[in-house]
């Protein structure tokens, strides 16, 4: 029983939620930030449950601790808690972060202009523009995606059949485009695309293994990306992602960003130095571009960059306290 008092400050990248604890963060164990990942899950997954779910935060809650780095190759270490779990990449989460980082003086990266991260899924760089004390843009080089399985055939009990490809973007993503019996994402409501999600996440994830060639601490795939008309007419492509149990992206999310782009160069969509002009469900954008190619094992794979901004709105001083709480550790309404 104890009483445990978190600092964070609030911010959202393109309208999705990010919080980054500053003080709280339990002690990990481990070289890197995969192994204090598996720490956290293991002894502090009580903290994700009370920071991100109700009534301390919403089911689309997403955040982040900063930690000591494995090398002096880096600036600072990520650890991204959300109400899906630890992920390896968030990129949304990642703009938010470095955001709030830099406005608030809690880095000072080594090289002007660019902080250099350590995340569970590998290092990301992250390049920022500052104008009147704010960080205006902030534009990621994520890790390295690709397109890793293609036309797997699925029967929504909803929707009825229809097919996907699974792409990894710092998380595996099943992409479901535009065809018969799923007419874009303006057709439905959040709300019904998160209750397909769940369904179709839960068969793909039983009829099949997604595992990082290179680690086999990645696996699952845990996001639905779902795909619309674009509403500006600059955009290039549009889409909700779900993830959790009843997120829906309302930024137009990084890593299944790249996850897209990384089909797209597959299918000969796009190249390299196209931009990608990504929409969310509510319309809010990232940059996409393809920085440059390269493979990991055997997939043909490309280094994707995302380029969005966010906006710090709040100090949050959150208590979490067992001993007289009964929601001291959270809950979701599903
Ligand atoms: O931006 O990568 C992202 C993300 C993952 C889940 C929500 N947003």
């Amino acid at each position: 029983m104890a009483k445990h008092i978190f600092d964070c400050i609030d911010a959202h990248t393109c309208g999705n939620p990010v919080r980054l604890v500053r003080s709280g963060a339990p002690e990990l164990i481990g070289e890197n930030m995969m192994d204090k990942r598996e720490h956290f899950i293991k002894d502090y997954y009580w903290i994700l449950k009370s920071l991100m779910f109700e009534p301390r935060g919403h089911d689309l809650m997403s955040g982040g601790f900063l930690y000591q780095p494995k090398s002096d190759e880096f600036d600072v270490g990520i650890l991204f808690i959300e109400t899906s779990g630890c992920l390896p990449m968030c990129g949304h989460g990642t703009i938010g972060l470095v955001t709030i980082m830099i406005e608030e003086k809690l880095v000072i990266p080594k090289n002007k202009g660019m902080v250099i991260l350590e995340t569970p899924a590998g290092r990301v760089d992250a390049y920022f523009s500052v104008k009147n004390g704010k960080v205006s843009n902030v534009k990621i080089v994520n890790v390295p995606s690709f397109l890793y399985k293609t036309n797997i055939q699925i029967n929504s009990s909803h929707i009825g059949k229809i097919a996907l490809d699974v792409a990894y973007g710092g998380n595996f993503y099943a992409i479901i485009d535009i065809q018969k019996n799923f007419s874009g994402i303006d057709s439905y409501s959040a709300a019904d695309l998160a209750t397909f999600s769940r369904e179709i996440r839960k068969k793909i994830n039983e009829s099949h293994t997604f595992e990082h060639p290179l680690d086999p601490r990645i696996k699952g795939c845990t996001h639905i990306l779902w795909a619309g008309s674009t509403i500006d007419q600059n955009a290039i492509a549009r889409n909700a992602v779900f993830y959790g149990e009843k997120a829906i992206d309302r930024s137009p999310c990084g890593t299944g960003t790249s996850a897209r782009m990384a089909q797209w160069f597959t299918n000969k969509k796009l190249s390299i130095d196209d931009n990608f002009i990504h929409e969310s469900i509510i319309g809010s954008q990232f940059i996409g571009r393809i920085e440059s190619t390269t493979e990991v094992d055997r997939y043909k794979a490309i280094v994707p960059s995302i380029e969005g901004w966010a906006k710090v709105y709040g100090y949050n001083q959150i208590i979490v306290d067992t001993n007289d709480d009964p929601y001291a550790h959270g809950f979701q309404v599903v």
